[in-house]
């Protein structure tokens, strides 16, 4: 288990105070001009070194995606773009580091600028997020008026701006692409990719796209080292991490964990255990809603990380983790994924705007068990068809939640089919 001094959110319940003066009692922006002092390469190595992987879902190498951005101006700006649109369902981690824990996020934004040849950040904040604006912005103004931000940053020599940018409540515009057009003043859709951000990005200039809490851990990494940092979870999984747990638990709650932590220990520690008891258990989708459930035979025994997830055809995604017990319609649920991602999908292309929308006609007659069970084949047919052809994540997102449903329930969508179709035979038969 996590111990209390090897926690980075502090203040992830809220006791505490929130404002610039309770940030620095809690040991945030201590040193920060001397962190930057130690240089560009200096930072961005030790980022490498520490293992910190994405966390806004895919999980791709932070210090290596820095390392992409040009080391010399080519005299075009270079830019920090926080992903703030955190909108998987499921996922309210970020909500918590930007209401009760502004100071952490803000002091990671100047030194991932700096690290990153940026003067500019923005960070692009989901649009139903209204508290959280009001928080972020009253501690950026607190942090401009303290000389943190502004020129000549913290005494850094280094001149950096952060500003606040609403969306509108479009979850595509969580697609780092999407979020770049919408920034731009135009309508959120994902862009080809290559070229990545780091080649062209915001306004065609070297953009870097990170996750709330990517950014936000990068102090204190740097304040304990890189090997500190490493110290925690598996090879290649290395860290910290903040899990979002939802659903049939007797505690839901975000909270910060050792990552590669056992699933049944994440859930009897911090949550109180699944209601009604292990046993009751049916299924959890261990990563936001993107990625596949799994059976409660696989989680009793899942670790919570990347690869181990990964490997057991599912993934940590966003390390939301919805449990799903006995009582759980799980044709229904997953059907309200299928409506979820029909409803958001942008509509550019075309197997996502048309796939998303049978899926979800498909799943409809599931749920009420009016269809045949040969269309199960037909569905898993169409989600693949679906996967990987798509512009961006979105289209694979639609589609595996049902591949995961087909993979472990497909007996309990038959009996359903079973059942609908005895009840109409007998219907028919006393008339
Ligand atoms: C330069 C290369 N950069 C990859 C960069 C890329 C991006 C990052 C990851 O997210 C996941 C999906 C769901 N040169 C590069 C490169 N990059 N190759 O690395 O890229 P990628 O393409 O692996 O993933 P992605 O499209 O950014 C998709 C998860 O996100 N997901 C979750 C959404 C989460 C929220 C939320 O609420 N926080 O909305 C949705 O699909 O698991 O795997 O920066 O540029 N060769
Ligand atoms: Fe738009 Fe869906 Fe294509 Fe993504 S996959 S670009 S959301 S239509």
């Amino acid at each position: 288990m996590l111990k209390d001094e090897d926690r980075i959110f502090t203040n992830i319940y809220g006791m505490h105070d929130r404002t610039l003066d309770g940030a620095r009692k809690r040991g945030h922006w201590d040193g920060t001009a001397g962190i930057i002092d130690k240089g560009r390469d200096w930072i961005i190595d030790e980022m490498k070194a520490s293992g910190l992987r994405g966390r806004g879902g895919a999980g791709f190498p932070t210090g290596m995606k820095w390392s992409f951005m040009p080391k010399e101006s080519d005299g075009r700006p270079a830019y920090l773009v926080v992903n703030a649109d955190e909108s998987e369902p499921g996922t309210c981690k970020d909500r918590e580091i930007m209401r009760h824990d502004p100071h952490t996020l803000i002091e990671g934004c100047l030194i991932a600028s700096f690290a990153m040849n940026a003067h500019t950040c923005y960070i692009y904040l989901r649009g139903e997020y209204i508290r959280e604006r009001e928080a972020l912005q009253t501690a950026i103004d607190e942090a401009y008026e303290a000389g943190l931000l502004g020129r000549n940053a913290c005494g850094s020599g280094w001149d950096f701006d952060l500003y606040l940018h609403h969306g509108a409540g479009a979850y595509i515009c969580g697609e780092e692409t999407a979020l770049l057009e919408s920034l731009e003043g135009k309508k959120g859709m994902p862009r080809m990719k290559p070229p990545f951000p780091a080649g062209a990005g915001l306004y065609g200039c070297p953009t870097t796209v990170n996750n709330v809490e990517s950014i936000a851990v990068v102090p204190t990494i740097l304040r304990r080292g890189a090997g500190w940092f490493a110290s925690f979870g598996r090879e290649k999984n290395a860290g910290t991490k903040l899990f979002a747990i939802s659903g049939h638990v007797n505690n839901p709650c975000v909270v910060e964990e050792a990552m590669s932590i056992p699933f049944q220990e994440l859930i009897d520690r911090h949550c109180g255990g699944i209601r009604g008891g292990w046993d009751n258990l049916k299924a959890v989708i261990p990563g936001g809603s993107s990625v596949p459930l799994l059976p409660a035979s696989t989680m009793k025994d899942a670790i919570m990380d990347f690869d181990w997830l990964r490997e057991n055809r599912s993934g940590l995604g966003t390390a939301a983790v919805i449990v799903m017990d006995q009582s759980t319609d799980i044709i229904k649920a997953i059907w309200r994924l299928s409506k979820f991602y029909k409803h958001e999908s942008c509509g550019q292309c075309t197997p996502c705007r048309e796939g998303a929308g049978w899926m979800m006609r498909v799943m409809d007659r599931l749920v009420r068990g009016e269809a045949e069970v040969e269309e199960i084949d037909m569905l898993l047919d169409v989600t693949k068809q679906v996967e990987g052809h798509t512009i961006c994540a979105l289209g694979d997102a639609a589609a595996w939640p049902i591949q995961g449903l087909i993979r472990h329930f497909r007996d309990e969508i038959e009996d359903r089919i079973k059942h609908k179709r005895a009840g109409r035979t007998s219907a028919v038969a006393a008339e």
